[in-house]
C-alpha cells in the first residue's frame, strides 16, 4: 500500500462568505481528493460520499466521544456536559439512544399524527389570511414551536429561547470566530433557561420529556441520565427542523414544477422533505476523532487528529448523485447523509418528517402556487444552512 499526504487546502470552511454559499468549496474539496487536511485547523476533511458515508458507520475507528466539533474533549474542556448520545460512544451510548428511539420512534408517534395536521393546518389558515409573508417566521419557525415542546412537555409561554440555545450549540461545534463570540453573552442564561426545563416537575405527563424520566424510574436510564438527554431534544429537536423546513420552502418556491406535483399528490411530502434534507443538507458538517491511525484511500490520519465530514457536499457528490444540484421529487435520496448514517443516525428524523408531512399536506391543500416575492436572507451558522427570511407569495386555491 502506497501512503501519501492528502492535498492540503487553505480554505475555511467556517469562512462567512463560504457560510454564505458553501458549494463552491464542497466541489473543490471533492475535486482535491478523497482525504483532505485543512491547514488553517490543522484537521483532516472528507467530502465525497463514499468517504463519508464510510466513516459515518466505522463508529470503532472515528468516535464521537471527544466531540463532534473541532474543540478535542480529550484535550480541550467542553462548553457544557457533554451530549450523552451525540458525544458518546458505546457501551454509554447505547442505553440513552434506545429509550430515545423507543420514544421518538414511528409507533410512538401516531399518537401526535392526528393534532400535528390540525395544528398544522390552524396555522396555514391563520398566515395564508395574507398573500404575501415571510416564510421564516410565519411557518418553518412557527410551527416547530407550536407542536415540538408541547410533544416535550413543555409550557407555552417559555420556548423563543431554545431557538437561540440551538443556534449557539451549532456553531459551538465550529471553530471559536464571530459567530460564536456574538452567541456568548447569551450563553450562561440561555443554558440556565433549557438546563431549567429538564427537571422532571417542569415535563408535562405524556410528552417525551416525561416519557424519558419515566425510563429512567424504569431502570434504562440513571436518573442522573435523564435530565441530559432531555437536554438533548431540546438541543437538537428544534432549529434542525426550522431550517430543514424553510429549506424545503425555498426549494418548492424556486421549483414550480415540483410544487405542482405535490399538490397535485400531498402523499409525496415525506419524499419531498428527504429530497430537500439531500439538496440543502441543514447541517452541514460533523467531525469525529481517529481512534488509531486509520487509512482512507492511501492516506494515513494519525491517531486523535479531528476529521471534518462534510454532509452536505457528500450529499451533492456528481461521484454519487445524478444532476446533484437538482432539486427532484422522482430521485431516491435513501444513501442521503443528512440525517448522519449509522450508530448516530439522527434518532429525531421521523419527528422531523412527522412535522414536515403535516405543514406539507396543509400547503399543498389550500396553496395553487408559492413564489418568492424578494431576495431570500441567509442566517449564518457554523454548522446549519439556514434563512433568516424568505419573502413569499401564494396564490391560493
Ligand atoms: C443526530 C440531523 C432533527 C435529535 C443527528 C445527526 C444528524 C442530524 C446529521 C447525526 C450526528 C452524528 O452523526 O454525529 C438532523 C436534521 C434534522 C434533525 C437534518 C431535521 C431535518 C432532529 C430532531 C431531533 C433530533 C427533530 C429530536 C427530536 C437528534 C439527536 C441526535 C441526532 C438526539 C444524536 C443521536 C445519536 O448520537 O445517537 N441529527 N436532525 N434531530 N439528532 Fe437530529
Ligand atoms: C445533543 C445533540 C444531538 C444532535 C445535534 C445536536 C446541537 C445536539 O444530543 O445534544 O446539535
Amino acid at each position: 500500500m502506497v501512503v501519501t499526504a492528502p492535498p492540503s487546502l487553505d480554505a475555511d470552511p467556517f469562512d462567512e462568505e463560504v457560510l454564505r454559499d458553501p458549494l463552491a468549496l464542497q466541489a473543490e474539496l471533492r475535486d482535491a481528493g478523497p482525504v483532505v487536511h485543512l491547514r488553517r485547523y490543522d484537521v483532516y476533511g472528507l467530502a465525497r460520499h463514499e468517504q463519508v458515508h464510510a466513516a459515518l458507520t466505522d463508529w470503532q475507528s472515528f468516535q464521537s466521544g471527544a466531540g463532534v466539533g473541532l474543540a478535542n474533549f480529550r484535550e480541550e474542556k467542553p462548553w457544557r456536559p457533554p451530549s450523552l448520545l451525540l458525544e458518546a460512544d458505546p457501551p454509554r451510548h447505547d442505553a440513552p439512544r434506545a429509550v430515545l428511539t423507543k420514544i421518538l420512534g414511528p409507533r410512538a408517534l401516531r399518537r401526535l399524527r392526528e393534532s400535528w395536521h390540525a395544528e398544522a393546518e390552524a396555522l396555514v389558515d391563520e398566515v395564508l389570511t395574507d398573500r404575501e409573508f415571510d416564510a421564516v417566521p410565519a411557518l418553518a419557525q412557527a410551527f416547530p414551536l407550536r407542536v415540538f415542546p408541547d410533544a416535550v412537555g413543555l409550557p407555552r409561554d417559555d420556548r423563543e429561547h431554545l431557538l437561540a440555545y440551538g443556534d449557539h450549540a451549532f456553531n459551538a461545534f465550529g471553530p471559536p470566530n464571530g459567530l460564536v463570540a456574538r452567541g456568548a453573552p447569551r450563553v450562561a442564561e440561555l443554558s440556565g433557561r433549557v438546563n431549567a426545563q429538564c427537571a422532571r416537575d417542569k415535563l408535562a405527563d405524556g410528552g417525551f420529556g416525561a416519557r424519558i424520566w419515566a425510563a429512567a424510574d424504569h431502570g434504562d436510564i440513571t436518573h442522573e441520565q435523564a435530565p441530559l438527554v432531555v437536554r438533548s431534544l431540546l438541543t437538537a429537536g428544534v432549529d434542525t427542523t426550522v431550517h430543514a423546513l424553510a429549506a424545503i420552502l425555498y426549494a418548492l418556491a424556486t421549483h414550480p414544477g415540483q410544487w405542482r406535483r405535490l399538490r397535485d399528490d400531498p402523499g409525496l411530502a415525506r419524499v419531498a422533505f428527504d429530497e430537500a434534507v439531500r439538496w440543502e443538507s441543514p447541517v452541514q458538517t460533523f467531525f469525529r476523532t481517529a481512534t488509531t491511525d486509520c487509512d482512507i484511500a492511501g492516506t494515513t490520519i494519525p491517531e486523535g487528529r479531528k476529521i471534518l465530514m462534510f454532509l452536505g457536499a457528500a450529499n451533492r457528490d456528481p461521484r454519487r448523485w445524478d444532476s446533484p444540484d437538482a432539486f427532484d421529487l422522482s430521485r431516491d435520496t435513501s444513501a442521503h447523509v443528512g440525517f448522519g448514517m449509522g450508530l448516530h443516525q439522527c434518532v429525531g428524523q421521523h419527528v422531523a418528517r412527522l412535522e414536515a408531512e403535516a405543514l406539507l399536506t396543509a400547503l399543498a391543500r389550500r396553496v395553487r402556487r408559492i413564489e418568492p416575492a424578494g431576495t431570500p436572507v441567509r442566517h449564518l451558522n457554523n454548522t446549519l444552512r439556514a434563512w433568516a427570511s424568505m419573502p413569499v407569495r401564494i396564490h391560493p386555491e
